[in-house]
């Protein structure tokens, strides 16, 4: 357990997560209620942003790094970049927006590609849950590609006040990159290639 004095000494563990999904999906409004506590109405296109915090989860106080990424198609030649800072990732759609979900699959290919590994800490995250009525993916939908990708925690979301799961998602994330074994965070498929001589 952490106390106080640790964080006056900066004795902390830094967790690089990263934020990404189609543009549009509420990435940026889901970082900016964690960081800031309020609801960004309007809708800005993101290039590259990142926030950081001293948080507390489940007793023990870290640092949250976080990138915010842009969805746009226009800015995807950054992806593979900030793929490779990631230390855990928040996979996010819209339950309004069908293809933000079925991209997500290849979001998930790319990290794992990336970072040449079969697991990595990530979450699915179904975002706009209060948008009821334009809601086009459903929340067995949403559990089932999070079983395939895994399987994955899979956690529904909204970014508009009243905040629905924000903090969840993230302290979520942050869980299940502890609860990696010490070896995984080092050991990569390359080397547990058997090779013939
Ligand atoms: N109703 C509702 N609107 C949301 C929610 N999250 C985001 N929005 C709105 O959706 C629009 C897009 O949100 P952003 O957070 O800018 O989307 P983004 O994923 O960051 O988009 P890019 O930066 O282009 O990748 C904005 O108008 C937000 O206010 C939500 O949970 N509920
Ligand atoms: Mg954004």
């Amino acid at each position: 357990m952490t106390t106080l004095s640790d964080i006056s000494r900066e004795n902390l563990t830094t967790y690089k997560l990263v934020v990404v999904g189609d543009g549009g999906v509420g990435k940026s409004a889901i970082t900016i209620q964690f960081f800031q506590k309020l609801f960004v109405a309007d809708y800005d296109p993101t290039i590259e942003d990142s926030y950081i915090q001293h948080t507390e989860i489940d007793g023990d106080w870290c640092i949250l790094d976080v990138l915010d990424t842009a969805g746009q198609e226009e800015f995807s030649a950054m992806r593979e970049q900030y793929m490779r800072t990631g230390d855990g990732f928040l996979l996010v759609y819209s339950v309004t927006d069908r293809a933000s979900y079925e991209n997500m699959k290849a979001f998930h290919t790319q990290i794992l590609r990336v970072k040449d590994k079969d697991s990595y800490p990530m979450i699915l995250v179904a975002n706009k849950v209060d948008l009821v009525h334009q809601r086009k993916v459903t929340e067995e939908e949403g559990k089932n590609v999070a079983a395939e990708l895994g399987p994955i925690p899979y956690i529904e979301t909204s970014a508009k006040d009243p905040p629905k799961n924000i903090d969840a998602a993230f302290h979520e994330v942050v869980r299940v990159i502890r609860r990696q074994p010490v070896d995984s965070n080092k050991k990569d498929r390359k080397r547990d290639r058997c090779i013939l001589l």
